[in-house]
Formats: structure tokens, sequence, C-alpha cells
């Protein structure tokens, strides 16, 4: 048996809790903090046989893709002077550890 430890946007954490689910893996989702941005994401906790991890990581994968989105960003000139303008951003994408379950109890 396996541990999937996967860290997720939030944005994605929906999509990818309910694309395990269907898939009868059991999920728990807890809310984290990025060390780096100290802004929220999600890690799932997911327990499952062996042969079903890769298809796991593969379903996170799908629901929580690295992709780029267009957002609108402010700089400050001068005093009371501001200009809008759009940046790129990159969203989403996973990190995923995999770790040796000792031993599981359900009380
Ligand atoms: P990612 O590498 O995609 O990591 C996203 C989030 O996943 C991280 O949030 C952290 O919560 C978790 N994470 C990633 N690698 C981990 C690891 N080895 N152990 C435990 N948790 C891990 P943040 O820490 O807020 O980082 C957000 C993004 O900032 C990272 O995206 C990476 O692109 C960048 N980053 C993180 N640390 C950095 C550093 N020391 N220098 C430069 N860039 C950094």
């Amino acid at each position: 048996m396996k541990l999937i430890l996967a860290i997720v946007s939030n944005d994605d954490s929906s999509a990818v809790s309910s694309a395990l689910t269907k898939e009868n893996y059991q999920v728990t989702r807890l809310a984290t903090t990025g060390g780096f941005l100290r802004a929220g994401n999600t890690t799932m906790i997911v327990s499952c046989d062996d042969d079903k991890v890769e298809h796991a990581i593969e379903l996170i994968g799908q629901e929580s893709k690295r992709r780029t989105e267009v957002v609108p960003s402010t700089a400050a000139y001068d005093i009371g002077r501001y200009a809008s303008f759009p940046v790129e951003v990159q969203v989403g994408g996973a990190t995923i550890f995999v770790l040796d379950v000792e031993a599981f109890h359900k009380l």
C-alpha cells in the first residue's frame, strides 16, 4: 500500500478530488500554505494499492496541468498615478510524493 501526498493549487483542488473520488480513491484534502509564496494551496492525502498509484498520478496531472493565464496587474508611477496592464502568470501543476505505508488501521 502507498500514500500519495499531492500539493495542488486551490483552483484545481475540487477538480482533482472529484476525479479521484469518481475512480473510487479515498481522498482527504488539507488546506496548506506554500513556504515560498506563502499562498494557500491544497494537499491531498490518498492511500491506495501499489498498482493504482500510476492511475492516481495521471488523474491528478490531468486536472492540474501547468498553464499560463493572463491576469490584470497594476503598476504605480509617481504619486497617484497607476497603470493597469496584463501579465502572464504560471498556474496549476502538482507536486507529488509517494510513500510506503507501513501500517493502515481503520478503527
Ligand atoms: P512548485 O515547485 O510547483 O511548488 C508548489 C508548492 O508545492 C510549493 O509552494 C510548496 O507548497 C509545495 N512544494 C514544492 N516542492 C516541495 C518540496 N520539495 N517539499 C515540500 N513541499 C513542496 P511554494 O513553496 O509557495 O512555492 C511556489 C512556487 O515558487 C514553486 O512552485 C516554485 O516554482 C517556486 N519556488 C519555491 N521555492 C523556491 C525557492 N526557494 N526559490 C525559487 N523559487 C521557488
